[in-house]
């Protein structure tokens, strides 16, 4: 499997912007393009629909060596061989998630600020998301943080920091001259013309 230190774009296939019928050929195009590890968050769904989705999705990201990480319920982890989970700020702790995932897994925690990034290291994350970096409608009640902590936090936290939130192609040099060197992409990626073909723009980027 890629190691998370190898990993530079993370795409989330997000069911709100998904439709179910759609995730297999989402997926594809997202691993085709060199998205080096892949998220599945369903927010509006149940644990048991997320948990089939997930052990479809798995059969297609454990081809390319591609991590897929589930959002918010460690629990699928216990059912399904994802290779991690992820939890943010009011879900359950970094702790909590690897006795319910009850293996060895990846836990990647959401963080808003420096203190919370630092928080995640000492409570043993694999890596973090930092942000949101600009305002986003996949995130509406969070307000952005904007450019200028990006430096700091590559500064004092060690672990992969994948920034995220309102990225797109558009705006991602500036985030990259801010000190990003991982981004995360949600609505950029998915409601590309080409999946594959923005996707790899991004990847060529961040090299
Ligand atoms: N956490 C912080 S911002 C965000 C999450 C899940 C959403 C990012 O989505 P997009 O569409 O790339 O702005
Ligand atoms: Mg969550």
């Amino acid at each position: 499997m890629r190691a998370i230190g190898e990993c530079r774009l993370y795409g989330i296939i997000d069911l709100g912007y998904v439709e179910v019928s759609d995730v297999t050929r989402v997926a594809e195009q997202m691993i085709e393009g060199s998205v080096d590890l892949i998220q599945l968050r369903g927010k509006e769904k149940s644990v048991d629909e997320l948990a089939g989705f997930a052990a479809r999705l798995h059969e297609i990201t454990a081809r390319s060596l591609t991590p897929l990480i589930v959002n918010d319920h460690a629990e699928i982890a216990r059912e399904i061989p994802a290779e991690g989970v992820h939890v943010g700020q009011e879900d359950d702790s970094i702790e909590l998630a690897r006795r319910k995932a009850h293996r060895q897994v990846l836990v990647g925690k959401s963080t808003h600020s420096i203190e919370q990034a630092l928080a995640a290291q000492r409570e043993g994350a694999d890596y973090i998301g930092f942000g949101p970096i600009f305002a986003t409608p996949t995130k509406p009640d969070y307000a952005p943080i904007g450019l200028a902590d990006i430096s700091r936090v590559h500064a004092e936290v060690s672990i992969p920091i994948f920034c995220i939130g309102g990225i797109n192609i558009d705006n991602l040099q500036s985030v990259i001259d801010a000190g990003a060197k991982r981004v995360v992409m949600v609505s950029a990626l998915i409601k590309a013309h080409s999946i594959v073909d923005y996707a790899r723009c991004v990847t060529d980027m961040l090299a």
